[in-house]
């Protein structure tokens, strides 16, 4: 719908932007901090170098202020659980609750509002041998680390969001190394580990009204439309069982409580129905967000596929454009530019995301992860220019006006990445900050921080509300 006159970004609005902690605190092993699965060689390379990251555990000061300069209104990152609980389950490292306690009160010391992830990809891995998400033990858990957060942080933590993108998670199963090697129906045992997760966050939300009155909380998944190929009816039908699968199975439950019936089906047909104990359907209902958190990186495009033909053999779509028989088929949009790294750029589907969840749930939206990952080259001025990085990002900002003035109630927009990080996929030259970290994949230099030109360029967008981009 075209609009001549745009309605202003809101007043307060959250402009921010993400990071995670196993991605940029390094000091994976240090002051007692217990060992993730993310810490147990899922990089490139195995070695310790990687893991130092941005090294923001001993430099969160410096970023702090580098975050107050752009003017962030607020910061998204998330708690290592292992900082908090080495182990998972059982005692508690003071000095883990001290470094939050420091970064927390360094961000509030700038007015600049924590949004915390509670759990980003890094499960303790001593939860994990002992059979990670598999086991309902991991859903007591959880509940028990939010119980930490909250007691510990929620004095100051206003912003909650659960579990950042349990559906790439779920569909990414083997790369995340969820699934057991000696497993007999791996979607089975997936969606079983899916549903656990589902009770966990839903105890979480429940607990944190009940214990923090004030705060706020919802889920972080990563939600994108999903366009049919062509207009053919069967490109039509498999457009909605990816978006099913995708997304809103996810937010159905997180919303309403509810499994989504065409993601159910999907499960039904292939033997791979969670097994479901008396109360989690209650348990399931009574977690309620308070709003959406979600990210977007690129849209999904989908044609019909026939049983018998090979549409790919793992689900997922962010990178790899893949599907499975008889459900959809990933093809690329040829109507959309892509990265260097070939994620497809599609600002206009974000208008279209955000309008999606908006209309179906009615609820609070925020970004928390939207960004273009490239390989950034200081110049020889000792300057980062990123106009591709400026460009895109205005772009989509462009459209979440867009989104707004269509009465899409939107109050944040926190883009990947707040300062650069290692990638959860390509290691460290792959970039999306605002601030250049300076190390190379393998070489850690002096990691200096320069300001890159879209630090300068989103600056003047937070102190004009969005006005000047
Ligand atoms: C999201 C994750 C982030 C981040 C981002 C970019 O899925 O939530 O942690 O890594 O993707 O992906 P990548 O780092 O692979 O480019």
């Amino acid at each position: 719908m075209f609009h001549k006159n745009l309605k202003p970004f809101p007043k307060n609005f959250f402009w921010g932007a993400s990071t995670s902690a196993y991605q940029v605190e390094g000091a994976w092993d240090e002051d007692r901090k217990g060992l993730s699965v993310m810490d147990m060689g899922k990089h490139p390379e195995d070695v310790t170098d990687f893991k130092v990251t941005s090294d923001h555990y001993h430099n969160y000061k410096e970023d702090v202020a580098l975050f107050a300069e752009m003017g962030f209104k607020a910061y998204r990152f998330s708690i290592a659980w292992t900082r908090i609980i080495p182990n998972g389950v059982g005692e508690l490292n003071p000095k883990g609750i001290e470094f939050y306690n420091n970064l927390i009160n360094e961000l509030i010391k700038y007015g600049i509002e924590p949004i915390v992830t509670m759990y980003h990809f890094d499960l303790p891995y001593e939860l994990h041998k002992k059979g990670g998400w598999s086991t309902r033990d991991s859903i007591d858990a959880f509940e028990n680390y939010a119980k930490v957060l909250f007691e510990n942080f929620g004095d100051r933590v206003k912003y909650w969001l659960t579990i950042n993108e349990q559906n790439m998670m779920i569909l990414h199963s083997n790369a995340m190394g969820l699934i057991p090697k000696e497993s007999s129906n791996p979607l089975k045992d997936t969606y079983q580990q899916n549903h656990h997760m589902l009770l966990a966050q839903a105890k979480a939300m429940k607990l944190c009204h009940s214990m923090l009155p004030n705060a706020k909380i919802g889920p972080a998944p990563n939600i994108t439309s999903v366009y049919p190929a062509t207009s053919k009816p069967e490109d039509v039908t498999a457009a909605s069982n990816w978006n099913a699968i995708r997304n809103w199975l996810y937010l159905d439950i997180a919303v309403y409580g509810r499994y989504n019936n065409i993601a159910w089906s999907y499960l039904e047909e292939r033997n791979a129905t969670p097994e479901i104990l008396d109360g989690d359907i209650e348990i399931l209902a009574s977690g309620n967000p308070d709003f959406i958190a979600f990210n977007y990186y690129a849209s999904a495009t989908v044609a019909h596929s026939e049983m018998g033909e090979k549409a790919g053999n793992s689900l997922g779509d962010q990178q790899v454009v893949v599907g499975e028989e008889g459900v959809y088929k990933g093809v690329s949009n040829p109507n959309l530019e892509k990265t260097e790294f070939g994620w497809e750029i599609d600002p206009i589907g974000f208008r279209n995301t955000l309008r999606d969840i908006y209309e179906k749930y009615a609820l609070p939206l925020i970004v928390t992860e939207n960004g273009l990952g490239a390989f950034d080259k200081v110049d020889e001025n000792g300057e980062i220019k990123d106009d591709y990085r400026i460009n895109f990002i205005k772009k989509h900002l462009e459209q979440a006006q867009l989104a707004i003035t269509d009465g899409v109630e939107l109050f944040g927009y926190c883009p990947w990445s707040a300062i650069d990080l290692v990638s959860t996929h390509q290691g460290c030259s792959k970039r999306y900050g605002f601030i250049f970290v300076n190390r190379e994949e393998f070489d850690l230099k002096d990691l200096g921080r320069i300001r890159k030109k879209s630090f300068f360029w989103y600056k003047d967008v937070i102190t004009s509300n969005g006005e000047k981009m």
